[in-house]
C-alpha cells in the first residue's frame, strides 16, 4: 500500500531536488505541497514547485499552496535567489503554461484540509521551518491524530549549528533558528517527530566526485535534472564554510523512501524558543523524545538517489 505524504519546502536547491525525488517514488501517495518563504523567495519557488510536477509526476494531480507565514530571523538574501535559478532551467519551461494548480488556501489551512480530508494517516515532510506546522495546530487541533509522524529536516546536537548571525552563539540549525517558538509548538504535541539532524547531513557534502558522475550520466533527463539544479550552488572544495552544499533535505526525504540507508535512536531533547541560543536543540532527559537520523551511509544514500532520479 502506497504512504500519504504532504510536503512543506522552503524553494531551496535541495527542498526542489526532494519534491523530484519524491515524485519518483513508487510507494508514496504524495497529497499535497506547500511553500515556505523561508530559505527563499516566494513566488519563484511556488513557479518551480508547480513545473516540476508539471515536468517530473507521471501525470499526478498535487495542488502546491504558499505560505503566508513570516519568521523570525531571515535567511540570507543570497541563499534566498537560488528559486530563481531553478525555475529559470529550460527544463521546466519547455512546455508552458503550467497546469499544476496553486492552491486557494494558505499554506497552514492547505495543511489543515488536507490532513481533515484524508481517511488515512498522513506523513508530513518538512524541509524548512516548522511554522506552517504550529499555525495548523493552533488552529486545529484535530489535525494531530491524521498525522502518522513528522519527519523533519532541523537542529543539531553537535556543539556548532550552521547558524553564523549576529547576536547567535552559533549552536543552532538555520530551520529551527529561522522560527525558534514554531518548533517549540511541534515539540509540545504528541506527534511522532524523525528528526534528521546535522549529525547526518554533515556526512552528505556535494563533493566533486558526485557532481561528475551525474555530469557523465547527463543523457538520462532526471539525472541531467539533479546537475543542473546543483550547478547553481557552490563546489566549494578546499574548505568548509557556512556555505558549503549538503544534501540536508534530499537525505530526509530519502529517509522515507529507503529507510536502510540510515540510523536511528531515541532521544530526549527540548529546543531554546529565544535568547541567544535560539533555535538549538538540547539533549535532556525530561525533554521529549525523537528518533534521531544519527548515522546515513554514503555510497549508499548516493546510489539510491540517483538511481531514484533515472528517467525510465
Ligand atoms: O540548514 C539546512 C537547511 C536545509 O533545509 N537550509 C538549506 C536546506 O534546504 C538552510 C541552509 C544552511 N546552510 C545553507 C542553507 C547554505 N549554505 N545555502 C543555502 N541554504
Ligand atoms: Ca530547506
Amino acid at each position: 500500500m502506497k504512504r500519504k505524504v504532504y510536503m512543506n519546502h522552503d524553494g531551496g536547491v535541495d527542498d526542489l531536488v526532494s519534491l523530484f525525488l519524491l515524485l519518483q517514488m513508487e510507494d508514496v501517495d504524495l497529497v499535497g505541497v506547500s511553500v515556505i518563504p523561508a530559505d527563499c523567495y516566494l513566488e519563484p519557488a511556488i513557479y518551480a514547485s508547480r513545473k516540476i510536477i508539471d515536468r517530473f509526476g507521471q501525470g499526478k494531480e498535487i495542488e502546491v499552496a504558499a505560505s503566508t507565514s513570516r519568521g523570525k530571523n531571515p535567511f540570507p538574501k543570497d541563499w534566498r535567489m537560488h528559486a530563481f535559478y531553478v525555475d529559470a532551467l529550460p527544463i521546466l519551461n519547455e512546455h508552458l503554461p503550467i497546469q499544476t494548480k496553486e492552491a486557494e488556501l494558505p499554506a497552514h489551512q492547505h495543511l489543515i484540509r488536507t490532513l481533515r480530508n484524508s481517511n488515512e494517516r498522513v506523513t508530513l515532510l518538512f524541509v524548512g521551518p516548522l511554522t506552517d506546522l504550529a499555525r495548523a495546530l493552533d488552529e486545529a487541533p484535530d489535525i494531530e491524530e491524521k498525522i502518522e509522524k513528522l519527519v523533519w529536516m532541523g537542529g543539531t546536537f553537535l556543539p556548532t549549528g550552521n547558524v553564523e548571525e549576529p547576536e547567535h552563539d552559533g549552536t543552532a540549525e538555520w530551520n529551527a533558528f529561522w522560527d525558534p517558538e514554531a518548533a517549540k509548538i511541534v515539540w509540545d504535541s504528541e506527534i511522532t517527530i524523525d528528526l534528521v539532524a546535522l549529525e547526518s547531513t554533515n556526512n552528505v557534502p556535494l563533493t566533486v566526485d558526485v557532481r561528475n558522475k551525474w555530469a557523465r550520466e547527463r543523457e538520462d533527463i532526471g539525472i541531467d535534472f539533479l546537475g543542473q539544479c546543483y550547478a547553481m550552488v557552490p563546489p566549494l572544495v578546499h574548505f568548509q564554510t557556512n556555505s558549503t552544499y549538503f544534501l540536508w533535505d534530499v537525505l530526509t526525504t530519502a529517509t522515507i523512501g529507503n529507510s536502510n540507508v540510515i540510523k536511528r535512536k531515541i532521544v530526549r531533547c527540548f529546543v531554546h524558543p529565544d535568547g541567544k541560543s535560539q533555535g538549538r536543540t538540547e539533549l535532556n532527559k525530561q525533554g521529549r523524545e525523537v528518533n534521531l537520523v544519527y548515522e546515513v551511509k554514503r555510497e549508499q544514500f548516493f546510489s539510491y538517489i540517483t538511481d531514484l532520479a533515472r528517467q525510465k
